[in-house]
């Protein structure tokens, strides 16, 4: 496979499994050619609507996507999967290239299924993530679907990108939501009660109102508390329809845009701190630099203020 560029992202945007999988695994790269086609799809992106579903391992969230994804494919809208957690059990499909396709979606071509290693991405899992998510929304998917575990920072970045956050509590974990980062409560649009037919689950649906009830509305929204057994498809329908709710309430009310431009205004300035520091410190010239005024400092021979004015200066962006 050796397309050019606008070829390229030509197929990407008709939806063509193989440029989309190969675009993946550019962005995963981090590769030059990613950033380019990026640049290349960005004006067919925005029409996507990504829903982020957060919580601890094993409390159901790849059942739950699973079938969320049955629930908009019913409404024939094309759906992505971004599984950020490594233990997804998205398998038994057919695999194309290194795509993974879910059990019972094997023959839908309306559903793309990617699964993302979790560390150790070059510039961060979120970025990837992220990019990821603007390829699928150029290649048609309406619905993005992000599942990830809801610790660690890389994890809370990655659902603050979503349109609209689902956080899975289950009953009998610990019993204390306590336990449960604030972060995540702050962020969550949607609470999912899920495992519902497990003993326990009314309490925990108190302790979670009772917690709720401290938290600020945001934009007038109170995230509501859903009840599922993702298992036996229970309560999924309602599920899918209080996003479609939140979607709505959320683009009414200006909330939608205000967090597509912080979203922006946080990733520009990363992408803006990576082009910086690779043309200040690029290339193996730039590594020994760095390491030489390192070792500079710790060894007291130079403080490190005179060291960045140096790299800056070195670079002709200071004199
Ligand atoms: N009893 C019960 N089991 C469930 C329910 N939802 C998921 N499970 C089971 O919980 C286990 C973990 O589910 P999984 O979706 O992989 O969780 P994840 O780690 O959060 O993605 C699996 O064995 C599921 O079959 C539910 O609503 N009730
Ligand atoms: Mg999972």
């Amino acid at each position: 496979m050796n397309y050019n560029l606008p070829d390229w992202a030509e197929k990407v945007r008709a939806g063509d499994i193989r440029a989309i999988s190969r675009a993946i695994t550019a962005i995963e790269n981090h590769s030059p050619e990613s950033e380019e086609l990026l640049q290349r799809i960005f004006p067919a992106t925005g029409k996507a609507y990504l829903t982020g579903i957060t919580g601890a391992p094993g409390t159901g969230k790849s059942t739950l996507v699973d079938r969320l994804a049955t629930y908009h494919r019913q409404r024939h809208e094309p759906v992505g999967v971004i599984a950020v957690d490594p233990t997804s059990p998205y398998t038994g499909g057919a695999i194309l290239g290194d795509r993974i396709r879910m059990q019972g979606h094997s023959s839908d071509d309306g559903i793309f299924i990617r699964s993302m290693a979790t560390r150790g991405f070059l510039g961060g899992l979120a970025r990837a993530t992220a990019e990821v998510a603007l390829l699928l929304d150029a290649a048609g998917k309406r619905q993005v679907l992000i599942e990830t575990v809801g610790v660690g920072q890389d994890e809370i970045d990655i659902v603050r990108l979503a349109d609209c956050v689902i956080v899975v509590l289950v009953p009998g974990l610990g019993d204390d939501i306590q336990n449960m980062k604030a972060g995540l409560m702050e962020i969550g649009d949607i609470f999912v009660l899920n495992k519902a037919d497990r003993e326990g689950a009314d309490r925990l649906e108190e302790q979670l109102h009772a917690m709720l009830s401290l938290v600020m509305p945001r934009d007038g929204w109170h995230p509501p508390v859903i009840r599922t057994v993702a298992t036996e498809n229970s309560g999924v329908r309602e599920l899918g329809e209080t996003v479609e709710k939140f979607r709505k309430h959320f683009l009414t009310s200006g909330g939608r845009e205000k967090k597509h431009i912080e979203h922006w205004s946080k990733r520009l300035v990363e992408m803006l701190e990576s082009r910086l520091l690779e043309k200040v410190l690029g290339g193996k010239t730039g590594e020994t630099k760095l390491r030489e005024l390192a070792t500079a400092v710790a060894q007291r021979k130079k403080d490190p203020f005179s060291a960045v004015s140096e790299i800056l200066k070195d670079s002709g962006l200071e004199d």
